[in-house]
């Protein structure tokens, strides 16, 4: 940020002589390192707040797929009803248990139909928002439905999600029947007797642990910090948009002094001499 704003501060400081002497394409790479530095920071603290309040992961399908079965296998406990009746799970039910060390949050949700009542309409409506603020969607499939409609779903549910939710697909029921495909690395489990269960929780833990690798060394924790991050990354965002259109360096300045100055709220303030500090180290100019 220093070599940035004190390259653009000293074309400002000749500016009468009317000419553009920080290069262009420079100051471009220079801001497009810092943003991916501070979006890595930004991640972190993503990363760091699923960790601290449990990883969400959402288990959703069609009605009788087996969702509530899953969750009671995975939580070794008979939590949710299970029944043979479509639409037994109206209301989403959330459960925390850590495994491999890392805290999740396991929410059953109402099977997604065209609900013929109020209620489950309302309970398939609170699917669709826990299925969006997911970290993990587990899409529970009935093996023994014909590919072609599970194929509708699996369609359907990867509109819904974002890139950044993790989607992993089981085809269940397992025991009864063989099912004859898959999708990319889908796993056939089976919720009642338990069997690839395990499997299916080393994935969660493994995808979280992938997730820890690709952030920063330091992971942010305060929200106060995610939020000058944020500021100071908008800001050269449109500090490198008026560059890309041409837009004097006058204003250009102007994003990076206020991105400085909320950096400068997590670090300490970027005093003025600290600019000409490193203006003067790489500049053969007289003060
Ligand atoms: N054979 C077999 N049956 C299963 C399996 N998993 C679930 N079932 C049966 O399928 C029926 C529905 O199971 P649930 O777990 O209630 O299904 P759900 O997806 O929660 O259904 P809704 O709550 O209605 O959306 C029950 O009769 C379960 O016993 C499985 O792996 N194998
Ligand atoms: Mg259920």
């Amino acid at each position: 940020m220093l070599e940035l704003t004190s390259l653009l501060e000293l074309e400002l400081d000749f500016s009468e002589e009317d000419v553009e002497f920080a290069d262009r394409t420079k100051l471009v790479s220079l801001i497009d390192e810092i943003c991916a530095e501070t979006e890595k920071l930004i991640r972190s603290f993503e990363y760091g707040n699923a960790v601290k309040s449990g990883v969400p992961v959402a288990i959703v399908g069609e009605p009788n797929a087996g969702k509530s079965t899953l969750l009671n296998a995975i939580l070794h406990e008979d939590r949710a009803i299970v029944s043979s009746v479509a639409g037994t799970t109206r209301d989403t039910i959330e459960e925390e248990f850590v495994l491999g060390g890392i805290r999740f949050r396991f929410i059953d949700t109402a099977g997604i139909r065209n609900a013929d009542n109020e209620v489950e309409e309302l309970g398939i409506q609170r699917t669709y928002s826990k299925l969006k603020s997911a970290r993990i969607v587990v899409l529970v499939l009935d093996a023994s439905a014909d590919k072609q409609h599970n194929d509708e779903i699996v369609a359907s549910i990867e509109k819904e999600i974002s890139d950044e939710t993790k989607l992993i697909i089981v085809l269940n029921k397992s025991d009864i029947c063989d099912a004859e495909y898959g999708y990319g690395d889908s796993l056939l489990i089976s919720a009642l007797d338990g069997s690839n269960v395990d499997a299916l929780c080393r994935r969660f833990v493994e995808y979280v642990s992938s997730l820890k690798a690709e952030t920063a060394d330091v992971v942010i924790t305060s929200v106060r910090h995610v939020a000058s991050l944020t500021a100071a990354r908008d800001l050269l965002l449109s500090a490198k948009q008026a560059i890309g259109e041409g837009i004097p360096s006058d204003f250009i300045a102007q994003d990076l002094r206020e991105a400085n100055y909320h950096l400068g709220e997590i670090t300490g303030a970027i005093s003025t001499d600290e600019v000409l500090g490193s203006i003067f180290s790489k500049f053969c100019i007289g003060k």
